[in-house]
């Protein structure tokens, strides 16, 4: 089962899979890092699209089309802010990870890629965030084996480290 998590390092809006996470805003009207750069290379209908929305809940998830991006959707969802740990925040960013993957099982979605949710400008910890994410995307690929590879796509060599920890920490 674990075989089909992996990490590369590298630009998710650069990858030819089923669809891309974008860690958004509850707006989902577009902002910077990762949310920045998916409506800059999927071009202007994306936010058109995101307009009809209304907007989405934090640890929910909403489903686009990819537009000019080698992905053919878009999976955009509102991770949790860091206050400190007691905002339930552990459980809505679980929530983000698993409300993605029942999106992407419901549209036929095969290959699917994550960015790091939460930890950048939201400063959720790396080192929670990465168990985190590993554990609920293997618990979701159990019940779920029609899912055939799930990356998590790291900007950054020391977010790739922590994602290969809890990897490595849930084969041991
Ligand atoms: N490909 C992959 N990962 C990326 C890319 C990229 N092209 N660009 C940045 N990252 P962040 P958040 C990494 O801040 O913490 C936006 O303004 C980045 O290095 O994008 O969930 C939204 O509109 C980090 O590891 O997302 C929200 O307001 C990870 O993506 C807010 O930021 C997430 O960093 C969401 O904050």
């Amino acid at each position: 089962m674990n075989e089909k998590i992996k990490t590369i390092l590298g630009d998710i809006t650069k990858q030819n899979v089923d669809a891309i996470v974008n860690a958004a805003n509850t707006s989902l009207l577009g902002g910077g890092g990762v949310d920045g750069a998916i409506h800059r290379a999927a071009g202007p209908e994306l936010l058109a699209e995101c307009r009809t929305l209304n907007g989405c809940r934090t640890g929910e998830a909403k489903i686009t089309k990819g537009y000019k991006l080698p992905a053919k959707y878009v999976i955009h969802t509102p991770g949790p802010v860091w206050h400190g740990g007691s905002k339930n925040e552990p459980q809505l960013l679980a929530s983000c990870y698993r409300s993605c993957l029942t999106l992407a099982v419901e549209n036929g979605c095969k290959t699917v890629d994550f960015p790091s949710i939460s930890t950048g400008v939201y400063h959720f910890p790396l080192e929670k965030a990465s168990v985190i994410a590993i554990n609920t995307i293997a618990d979701f690929l159990k019940a779920h084996p029609e899912i055939e590879q799930v990356r998590m796509v790291c900007f950054d060599e020391k977010t790739k480290v922590h994602y290969d920890r809890a990897i490595a920490a849930l084969e041991g």
